[in-house]
C-alpha cells in the first residue's frame, strides 16, 4: 500500500544521509519507492528552488518566499507525488509542508494561519502518513553543514531564526504524535538509524 513519508529537521541534521537508509529499508520490505525533495522534484520546482536558495540583490519578501514554496509544492504534487501514490508506490520526500510551518511560519514569523490556508488549498486533506523530524541542537547541525559548502540564502540566517525553526518542529511533533515522530539526531549515525528503523516499525510503515 502506498504511503507518503517525509524527512524534516534543521540544516545539517542528516536528512540526506538518512534518505538512502530509509529507501533501502523500504525496498527490502518489498516496496517500490520514489525519492524526491522540496523545494524541487520537478523542472519548475527546481527552478523555483534555485531562486529561493540563491536569489541575490533586492531582499525577497517573506510572503513571496512562502508562495514560491507552495507553487513548487503544487507542481510537485501534480507531477510526482500524487501520480506515485496513485500507482501504489511509497513516496519518500526530503522536506514538505512541516518545513513551511517551521521556516516561514516560525523562522520568518509569518504565523500558521496563512500556511494552513495554502496547505488546504494546495493539498486538500493530503498529509504525510509519517514525518520523521531529525532533531539536534542548532550548533550540531551548523557544524555538520559547515563542513560542506558555502551557505545559501536561507542558511545565512542567524541562530535565533534556526532556534525558532527547531522549536517549531518539536512543537509539531508534540501536537501531531500520530503522524510526526522526533528522532534524536545528535547521536552517531548508527544510533540515529536504529531509532529511524524503530519509528518505521512503530508507525507500521515496514
Ligand atoms: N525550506 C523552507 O524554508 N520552506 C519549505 O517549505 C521547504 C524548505 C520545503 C533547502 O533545504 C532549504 O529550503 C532549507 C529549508 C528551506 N534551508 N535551510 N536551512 P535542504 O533540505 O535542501 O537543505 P538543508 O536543510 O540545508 O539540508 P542539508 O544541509 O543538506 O542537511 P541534511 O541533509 O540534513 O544533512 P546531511 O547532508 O545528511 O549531513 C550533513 C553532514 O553531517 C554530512 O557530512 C554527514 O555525513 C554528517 N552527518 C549526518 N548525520 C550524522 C551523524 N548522526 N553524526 C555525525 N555526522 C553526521
Amino acid at each position: 500500500m502506498s504511503k507518503f513519508i517525509t524527512l524534516e529537521g534543521i540544516e545539517g541534521v542528516g536528512k540526506t544521509s538518512n534518505l538512502q537508509f530509509i529507501e533501502n529499508l523500504l525496498q527490502e520490505a518489498g516496496h517500490s519507492c520514489v525519492v524526491t525533495r522540496e523545494p524541487g522534484g520537478t523542472e519548475l520546482g527546481e527552478a523555483l528552488r534555485n531562486i529561493l536558495l540563491h536569489h541575490q540583490g533586492e531582499a525577497m519578501s517573506a510572503d513571496a518566499e512562502l508562495l514560491m514554496m507552495f507553487a513548487a509544492r503544487a507542481e510537485h504534487l501534480d507531477k510526482v507525488i500524487l501520480p506515485a501514490l496513485k500507482a501504489g508506490k511509497m513516496v519518500l520526500c526530503d522536506r514538505f509542508t512541516e518545513a513551511t510551518y517551521a521556516y516561514q511560519g516560525c523562522g520568518r514569523q509569518l504565523g500558521e494561519e496563512k500556511i494552513a490556508q495554502l496547505e488546504t488549498w494546495v493539498q486538500g486533506d493530503l498529509r504525510p502518513n509519517l514525518t520523521i523530524v531529525l532533531d539536534a541542537p542548532i550548533d550540531v547541525g551548523r557544524s555538520r553543514a559547515g563542513r560542506r559548502s558555502a551557505p545559501d540564502r536561507i542558511e545565512k540566517e542567524k541562530d535565533d531564526f534556526f532556534q525558532r525553526v527547531r522549536d517549531c518542529y518539536r512543537q509539531l511533533a508534540q501536537r501531531y504524535p500520530h503522524r510526526i515522530a522526533l528522532v534524536d539526531a545528535s547521536l552517531p549515525l548508527e544510533q540515529v538509524q536504529t531509532q529511524i528503523k524503530r519509528v518505521l516499525l512503530d508507525y507500521e510503515i515496514l
